[in-house]
């Protein structure tokens, strides 16, 4: 725990808070690693972790979102795959979830939330690298984000970060149905985007996850945005695939460096709205 007189940093086991006081101020949520093979994206949640807290008093623009706004980052989204993805299988995706008379291991975390749950584009085959589990929010990593945000009752942005593809994307992932501010995320996430794009030429593309990548039911930001949050959004951080999940560590500040200008046009665009 690192504290000044006015701002706070404060690590609760994996869920790391930034604060400069109040109490349940309206706040911007953030999870990496929900897939334990994207390394990138846990590197660029530790990455952000040490900038907001550097960066505050020095960058105005953070410095404006966190004079009113809190911060909350979950980094390791998924510890025993992550732990796994050491140990056995670098390519494992999913959760380590037994269950009893399951040949199979594993739930994906993003496809086990409540909207939509068990809908296109997820697979109720428990050997499926897409198996949304035997019931919404039967996975504790998930079970544990939902009561967090529930509970906290003021979370105005969602930002859920996986890898690979470039990618910056809206709900809904279920359907094709446009969202009731879809316009607004258009243009929010092209702000951002091309922001991103300003540090090292990077191109990403956006749009909503259904009309962008495909669909996909029982996602993270479908339930966020069923929930109230308005501002739910999720990366798809470097690169189109020619190292994929095996991105190079040379890659990792300049995709952290990115991701943040994006993440920052988020947060103030939240922060104004
Ligand atoms: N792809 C995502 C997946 O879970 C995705 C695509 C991202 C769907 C965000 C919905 C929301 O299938 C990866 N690489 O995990
Ligand atoms: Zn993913």
């Amino acid at each position: 725990e690192r504290s000044t007189s006015s701002f706070s940093y404060s690590s609760y086991h994996t869920l790391e808070e930034f604060s400069t006081g109040g109490s349940q101020r309206p706040a911007i949520w953030i999870d990496t690693g929900i897939h334990s093979r994207e390394w990138i994206t846990h590197a660029t949640g530790i990455w952000t972790a040490k900038k907001i807290v550097n960066a505050y008093d020095k960058d105005h623009i953070l410095t404006n979102i966190l004079n009113t706004m809190d911060i909350f980052l979950e980094i390791v989204s998924n510890p025993d795959g992550f732990a796994f993805t050491h140990s056995m299988n670098r390519l494992w995706r999913k959760n380590k979830s037994i269950r009893p008379g399951l040949f199979c291991i594993g739930v994906d975390l993003n496809r086990n939330w409540k909207s939509g749950f068990g809908g296109n584009g997820s697979n109720d085959n428990p050997c499926s690298e897409t198996y949304h589990g035997p019931a919404p929010q039967s996975e504790p990593e998930v079970a544990a984000i939902v009561k967090f945000i529930t509970t906290h009752g003021n979370i105005k942005a969602l930002i859920s970060i996986h890898s690979y593809s470039q990618m910056l994307m809206y709900p809904y992932g279920r359907s094709l149905e446009p969202v009731s501010n879809q316009e607004e995320l258009y243009n929010l996430a092209k702000d951002a985007v091309k922001a991103l794009h300003k540090v090292h030429g990077i191109n990403y593309i956006y749009g909503s996850i259904s009309t962008t990548l495909y669909v996909a039911s029982g996602i993270t930001v479908d339930w966020a945005y069923d929930s109230g949050i308005k501002y739910s959004f999720s990366f798809e951080l470097r690169d189109t695939g020619r190292y994929g999940f095996l991105l190079p560590a040379t890659q990792i500040v300049p995709t952290a460096q990115e991701t943040w200008l994006a993440l920052r046009t988020i947060m103030e665009h939240t922060l104004n709205h």
